[in-house]
């Protein structure tokens, strides 16, 4: 490769309902170009239930998944392709752990030490594996045609 052999790859990162509601997505934008990501793609949605429950459809049949999805179409959402060698797992490990609460005792440097608030309510998302990072861009870069009133630039929302 013209990089010397050092592949870039490809994460989907999303800040949740709560993250744009709180006005953290400035500074989690400008922590994601200081750690080196390119910003390739980004919009604004809104998930409905459907849209919803298929994104996180592995966890379908778990306690915690109607109040999941609740949450998920609490507002608008920020969808981000992140790009950079070892993206998939180096945002994971910026975001740090599920549950924020755990993330504020045991990585308060990561994003959801800084703004989540526990382990439902944890303001981002990132893909955990190759796989998933190809489905979750797709899903809401190619897939769906999503209609006009639910989808914006972030220049249209901030
Ligand atoms: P994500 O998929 O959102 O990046 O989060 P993750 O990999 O760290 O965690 P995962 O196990 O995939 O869970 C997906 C999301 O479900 C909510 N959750 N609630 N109440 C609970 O015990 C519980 N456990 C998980 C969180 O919003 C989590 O991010
Ligand atoms: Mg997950």
């Amino acid at each position: 490769a013209s990089n010397g052999g050092m592949e870039t790859e490809k994460t989907l990162a999303m800040i949740k309902p709560d993250g744009l509601r709180g006005n953290y997505t400035d500074r989690i934008r400008r922590a994601i170009v200081e750690s080196g990501f390119r910003i390739l793609k980004d919009r604004v949605v809104e998930l409905d239930e459907d849209r919803a429950s298929q994104f996180y459809a592995e966890h379908s049949s778990k306690s915690f998944f109607p109040s999941l999805v609740k949450y998920m179409t609490s507002g608008p959402v920020c969808v981000m392709v992140l790009e950079k060698q070892n993206a998939i797992a180096d945002w994971r490990a910026m975001i740090g752990p599920t549950d924020a609460t755990k993330a504020k005792a045991t990585h308060p440097n990561s994003i959801r030490a800084m703004c989540g608030l526990d382990s439902e309510k944890n303001c981002v998302h990132g893909s955990d594996s190759l796989q998933s990072a190809h489905r979750e861009i797709s899903f809401f870069f190619e897939e769906t045609v999503w209609s006009k009133s639910e989808t914006s630039h972030l220049s249209q929302v901030f």
